[in-house]
């Protein structure tokens, strides 16, 4: 199994800047390296240096413009073309994708990029289902967002929910995940036009709160063998986690969710789903504790990565 590790040094879309080191922190603190160990087939499908060395990158953010403004949505929009652009690549090309963040606004590219490669690769009617990880929702629009921050809004892109605007620059040909095949975990902090969108359309939702007492492994497994879906795709904001495991991340919240729990569900969904994309967004390594958010990151991905590892062998041998 081939695995591209692709960067969004983009931090521009979150309140606080600094995700946009995110990709090149967790580089220098040694991934890649101890991902390739045990003979997995991993590169970088981009350079993160060479990203940040760019019109977009560091320089870009050092005097960032004000959040909602045209100038600032620019740098989100160049940075989300070019992850679904690459992702888009690397999915035709077979490869599992991880996307390596960068604020969330991430996830508009690259959930976008992965329809885009798999109805190429699998028909234009393949179904595709999101597991979301986070303290938020990330599911405001223009019209309802307090913040105006991006990274609060990918998965309006997402689902469709704006189509008059386009915040992201990405077009809004086709609804890419239907919001029945979108499933949360973790929320905690939501904004109330999140609220009604999630009653309204009937997403499929465990807050915190709801998951008090259970087995996250088999309530996140019933629920996706639950949803007709092809291809999974995860995206973890590690916000998402208790603050204990992701400390560096700009809007942490209390309560969230313990890593052996989220080890522990993923080993089970890799084993069960085909899953072609895992997302770690809001490393920021800026913030204190960022070798903390590191540690979490490698071992969650060596699970991933792992477990997707096994079942392209049974794919390929069954084949
Ligand atoms: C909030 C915060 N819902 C917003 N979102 C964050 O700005 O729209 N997402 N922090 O990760
Ligand atoms: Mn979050
Ligand atoms: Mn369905
Ligand atoms: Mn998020």
């Amino acid at each position: 199994l081939q695995v591209a590790l692709i960067p969004y040094v983009c931090g521009a879309g979150a309140q606080t800047p600094g995700c946009e080191q995110g990709p090149l922190d967790f580089e220098l603190r040694g991934l890649s390296d101890a991902l390739q160990a045990s003979g997995r087939d991993v590169w970088w499908s981009v350079d993160p240096e060479a990203l940040l060395a760019g019109p977009y990158g560091s320089s870009a953010h050092r005097d960032l413009p004000p959040l909602g403004s045209d100038e600032r949505n620019e740098i989100v929009v160049w940075h989300v073309r070019g992850l679904a652009d690459r992702v888009e690549e690397d999915v035709r090309n077979g490869a599992f994708v991880v996307t390596l963040g960068g604020d969330h606004s991430m996830a508009a590219g690259s959930i976008t990029g992965l329809a885009r490669g798999l109805k190429k690769t699998m028909g234009a009617d393949v179904r595709l289902g999101l597991l979301w990880l986070d303290a938020h929702a990330d599911l405001n629009t223009l019209a309802t967002t307090p913040s105006k921050a991006l990274h609060g809004m990918p998965l309006s892109q997402v689902l469709g929910l704006d189509v008059a605007h386009d915040p992201f620059g990405l077009g809004h040909d086709a609804v890419v995940v239907a919001p029945s095949h979108l499933l949360y975990a973790g929320l905690r902090d939501l904004d109330p036009g999140e609220v009604d969108f999630i009653r309204d359309m009937n997403i499929h939702s465990f807050p915190m709160r709801d998951l008090v007492g259970k087995d996250l492994a088999s309530t996140l497994i019933a629920a996706m063998a639950a949803m007709d879906v092809d291809v999974w795709a995860i995206s973890l904001d590690l916000d998402g986690l208790d603050p204990a495991f992701a400390p560096a991340v700009g809007t942490p919240v209390a309560g969230g969710l313990n890593h052996s729990d989220v080890l522990q569900a993923l080993r089970a969904i890799m084993d069960r789903f085909d899953v072609r994309l895992f997302e770690v967004a809001e490393h920021n390594p800026t913030l204190k504790g960022a070798g903390v958010n590191y540690q979490t990151a490698l071992s969650t991905l060596q699970v991933v990565l792992d477990g997707a590892t096994q079942r392209f062998k049974i794919r390929s041998d069954a084949a």
